[in-house]
């Protein structure tokens, strides 16, 4: 809640006309906190975590005080003096865990998934269709069969996942009903938030992509144009534009007063200008012009191995 409150107090001031950045108002009056999950160190007011029943994250934080405190709506939380270990739920579902340190307050939105291993035979999940995985894929170096499921209902869409992303972002459009069950890899929340930034740094003016495809079930894939075998399957794929005017069109970023290919190719140059300052990103960059069914977008996942194209 408290960081719910800070968030708020920044865009008001935002809006009274500060002439500053919405991202350097935020570094500014933010208190400085960091919290390493796992060995990842994130500087985020929200960190979406994906785990299974029983799993452990290790958590501790850039306050060297002692001072911080943990709090969890449920699980265990173990005290180790130097780290602090929070034990996961056996039910599948949301838990957040909090940790304060003076006035910085971060969040850890933990979801415990359903198993992989709860995929029936034919490809069917609590009686969704999910279709079945392929076995390991040499173009996706990082990609393996999927760790588990998060269970995606109303009330947990828009549970943030980053600063800038929620659920509902990534949870796929075309699976019906609820609960969904969506696949999402912490890596990809990396580079989108990375992304952002660097591009935010480049003097566009947008809060965060319009991500409209992230997750696709490999049953629902097989119907979309890159058939079986895609990144979105295991998570770690997302197509977006850069919409900053909200008009759900590719902004005109190059200023030749049209939203097309050309603006997409550039959007791509920066995500590969990110991936040569951050390798262990690499992944998949595609650049599409506008065609009957959608505008022009990019392409962006972390398969592990660079693969460049357009269309
Ligand atoms: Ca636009
Ligand atoms: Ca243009």
């Amino acid at each position: 809640m408290r960081a719910a409150l800070v968030f708020w107090v920044l865009l008001a001031g935002v809006g009274a006309g500060a002439t500053l950045s919405d991202a350097t108002v935020r570094r500014q009056v933010r208190p400085r906190l960091s919290v390493d999950v796992n060995g990842y160190v994130y500087d985020w007011d929200n960190i979406g975590r994906f785990v299974l029943p029983g799993e452990t994250l290790r958590l501790t934080t850039s306050d060297n005080s002692n001072s911080s405190g943990w709090v969890a709506s449920a699980g265990e939380l173990v005290d180790l003096g130097t780290s602090t270990c929070w034990v996961a739920p056996d039910e599948p579902g949301l838990y957040p865990i909090i940790v304060t340190s003076g006035t910085a307050v971060r969040r850890i939105n933990a979801f415990v998934m359903i198993p992989y291993d709860s995929l029936d035979k034919k490809g069917y999940l609590k009686g969704v269709k999910i279709g079945k995985y392929p076995k390991p894929i040499e173009e996706f170096p990082n990609f393996t069969k999927p760790k588990g499921f998060i269970v995606t209902t109303p009330d947990n869409l828009d549970t943030p996942v980053s600063p800038h992303y929620t659920l509902r972002d990534f949870a796929s459009r075309t699976m019906e009903g609820f609960p969904k069950y969506t696949v999402l890899r912490e890596e990809l929340l990396v580079k989108l938030e990375l992304l952002t930034d660097f591009v935010q740094a480049r003097g566009f003016k947008f809060d965060r992509f319009l991500v409209f495809s992230g997750y696709r079930p490999p049953a629902l894939n097989k119907r979309v144009r890159y058939g079986r075998n895609s990144a979105h399957i295991f998570g770690g794929a997302a197509d977006i534009i850069l919409d900053g005017n909200s008009d759900g069109r590719l902004d005109d970023l190059n200023h030749d007063g049209q939203s097309n290919r050309k603006d997409a190719k550039l959007l791509a140059t920066y995500a590969e200008e990110l991936e040569a300052k951050y390798p262990e990103l690499t992944g998949g960059i595609g650049w599409y012009g506008r065609t009957r069914s959608s505008g022009a977008f990019i392409h962006v996942d972390v398969r592990g191995k660079p693969s460049r194209w357009h269309q």
